[in-house]
């Protein structure tokens, strides 16, 4: 794991070293133990699906990533507990048999993506915008699974346990919750595969929850207990973590204290530029082409449109496929800049329920969900 080179995120204090850990290339590190690694921003104008290996790492407790040992399919299995009326266990090969296999292409972002160009800057990790990807994820359905094991007529909540836990017994255990009906819904999976290989042990081989057009938190890795409740349960990870000013779009005053607070759920619509990147040096009347990707909770994505002077006049994207509507959603545009000097260029999407992203960012104590428009900056000669 030496830093073989370092990254340069765009705000001060960006510098991260660039290391190499267990089947991953080398990503920008954040923390070390546990590992927090973010993908190279290039990485989203290589391809629509997030390669393994350049796929972000997020991981709450200093124990993490949980022993290769325990995950191993001699010892590993999942429990399903509490208030059913059939307790489960079942290996991931079990699983895989006995249960309709599903598919998914989807967006995995933590909610803390871009935390770092929070202003003014609020704890918690400095992301640049690589704490997201896409991935084709394989499983079986949640849903599948809790009828099999049929919940009590009174059941409310379902909780994930992943198989890391804390260092000391102070520290919540990283689990989270998913109210009943929700958890039935057919789209969420049990995931062992990402984009046609096992998850990669640091993705959460060798079951994660994959919960499409919800912010990672709810994606628990190396999920090894479910256990439905007939209470509501609350638990550190879900209140006081992960939570939001219960106020529109989630946002208060730079710097004040919100009154209320609500958990984090489903993504805003986003979209980045990934092609040029700032710095870029182009010629006038030279033509080049703009890409990028854009993505929202599901929805889908209705319309990419560019500006080059500032939001003042805009222009459509081209949109690529849809691959699937939880996926990241390509776009293109041919783009000839007509006289030299300073560009600023900023795509802004919207979905099909003509829900789109502020020209100003948006402000909240810890930093989440951060979905303006994202500036590129170029020089025409
Ligand atoms: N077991 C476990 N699962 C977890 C976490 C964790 O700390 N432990 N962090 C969550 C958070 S906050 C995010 S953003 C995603 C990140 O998924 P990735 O590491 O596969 O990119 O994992 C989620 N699942
Ligand atoms: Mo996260």
């Amino acid at each position: 794991m030496l830093a073989e080179e370092t990254a340069v995120l765009p705000f001060l204090n960006g510098v991260r070293p660039l290391v190499r850990y267990p089947q991953k290339r080398p990503l920008i590190r954040l923390t070390t133990r546990p590992p927090q690694l973010e993908t190279p921003f290039e990485v989203f104008d290589e391809s629509l699906l997030t390669p393994n290996d350049a796929f972000f790492v997020r991981y709450h407790l200093t124990n993490s990533p949980p022993r290769a040992d325990l995950l191993q399919p001699d010892k590993f299995r999942l429990t399903v507990k509490g208030k059913v009326a059939t307790p489960l266990t079942l290996s991931v090969e079990e699983l895989r048999t006995r249960f309709e296999n599903a598919e998914v292409t989807a967006v995995n972002q933590c909610a803390g993506n871009s935390r770092g160009f929070f202003q003014p800057r609020v704890q918690g990790g400095q992301l640049g915008h690589g704490a997201m990807g896409c991935a084709r994820w394989r499983g079986v359905r949640l849903a599948d699974l809790l009828k099999a094991a049929g919940p009590d007529t009174g059941a409310k909540q379902v909780v994930f346990n992943g198989l890391d836990t804390p260092l000391v017994p102070q520290t919540p255990d990283f689990l989270k919750t998913l109210a009943v009906d929700q958890a039935l819904e057919p789209g969420i999976l049990l995931a062992f595969e990402m984009n046609g290989e096992p998850l990669p042990w640091l993705n959460g081989y060798p079951l994660r929850l994959v919960v499409p057009g919800h912010y990672g938190t709810y994606w628990v890795k190396h999920l090894h207990e479910i256990t439905v409740l007939d209470e509501p349960s609350k638990g550190f990870w879900m209140d006081p973590g992960y939570r939001i000013p219960d106020e529109p779009c989630g946002a208060i005053e730079p710097g004040t204290t919100p009154k209320r607070t609500v958990p984090i759920t489903r993504f805003n619509v986003r979209s980045f530029i990934t092609h040029l990147p700032s710095g870029t040096t182009l010629k006038a009347g030279k033509a080049t082409e703009l890409r990028g990707i854009a993505f929202d909770d599901g929805h889908g994505i209705r319309e990419v449109l560019v500006s080059a002077d500032g939001g003042r006049s805009w222009r459509a994207a081209e949109l690529g496929r849809e691959v699937d509507r939880y996926a990241f959603r390509g776009w293109t545009l041919p783009f000839t800049p007509d006289r030299a000097g300073k560009l600023t260029l900023i795509a802004k999407a919207t979905n099909r329920l003509g829900q789109s992203q502020p020209m100003e960012p948006l402000w909240n104590p810890s930093g989440y969900m951060r979905n303006c428009v994202e500036p590129v900056e170029v020089d025409v000669l």
